[in-house]
């Protein structure tokens, strides 16, 4: 007779406790090698990025907590302490201070995440923080004020001299366009916008005018662009391009009739040189 046909059953429930063990150690995504770009003029306070691990145990054992260990900066290699702050639930790393790409252009952070078992684990993950240029450096010119001189018969397109102005941005923010914005009410001189050289552009006459001043303005291609100004000093160089000329058509003299050879009758007005008897 089976128990069945008895009418007698027995049920036994039995439970298993499974205890997790911390064997897992926190797991970044990105295969923990985080690479983010942002712009140089992020506000204090603005979100940088982001990492994440995952931990496949239970509990507290999958519990991860995240650190900023070390941040260095490409100037240098120096460590830097108070650029970033890692939000230890979250991973969330944001700006504590300013950033400034012509003083460091680019940021490398170690992060660890930790587990909260015992012991716990831990993981290690890399951050590169590459900072994209803004335009906020203006041209600044080599120096403020130039000067130069020229012959009056410097033909057309002869050059006068070269300004040059940079900016310590890159790429198209420090692409510098040079035009001329004071002074050349004549139009005598022109400049290449891109190498700065200033040249004559219609001919010069000492007798007309002696000396230019240049206003030279150089501007960056930014969004919007930044100006500068210098100023160029030119002046002519007289050259003898004027055959003499009198002061009257005639002039009329009485010289005695005694008057020996080589004595001097009257001065040209013009040349201040003596008139000879010949
Ligand atoms: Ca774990
Ligand atoms: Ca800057
Ligand atoms: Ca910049
Ligand atoms: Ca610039």
């Amino acid at each position: 007779m089976n128990r069945r046909e008895s009418g007698e059953a027995c049920r036994v429930d039995i439970r298993i406790h499974i205890l997790d063990e911390n064997d897992h150690a926190p797991k970044f995504t990105e295969s923990g090698s985080y690479v983010v770009t942002v712009k140089e003029d992020a506000p204090v306070g603005a979100l940088i990025g982001k990492v994440h691990a995952d931990d496949e145990d239970l509990g507290v054992n999958r519990k991860v907590r995240y650190t900023l260990l070390t941040v260095v900066g490409s100037s240098g290699e120096s460590m830097i302490d108070d650029q970033f702050g890692m939000d230890g639930t979250s991973g969330v790393i944001s700006l504590l201070r300013p950033l400034d790409r012509e003083l460091v252009s680019q940021y490398n952070l170690s992060i660890q995440a930790t587990d909260d078992g015992i012991p716990p684990m831990s993981s290690l993950a890399h951050m590169r923080i590459i900072l994209m240029d803004v335009n906020d450096n203006p041209p600044v010119f080599a120096f403020n004020y130039y000067s130069a001189s020229i012959s009056e018969l410097a033909p057309v397109s002869s050059e006068v001299t070269r300004v040059l102005a940079t900016s310590k941005d890159i790429g198209i923010n420090a692409d510098i366009t040079y035009d001329i914005v004071g002074g050349n009410g004549y139009n005598h001189f022109g400049i290449h916008p891109k190498t700065g050289v200033i040249f004559v552009s219609a001919p010069l006459d000492y007798e007309r005018v002696k000396e230019y001043v240049l206003a030279i303005r150089a501007r960056d291609g930014g969004t919007p662009p930044l100006a500068s100004q210098a100023l160029v000093n030119i002046t002519l160089i007289d050259m003898n391009d004027n055959s003499p000329v009198f002061n009257v058509d005639s002039y009329s003299v009485e010289i005695p009739e005694d008057a020996p050879i080589g004595a001097s009758v009257m001065q040209d007005a013009y040349h201040h040189q003596p008139c000879i008897l010949l």
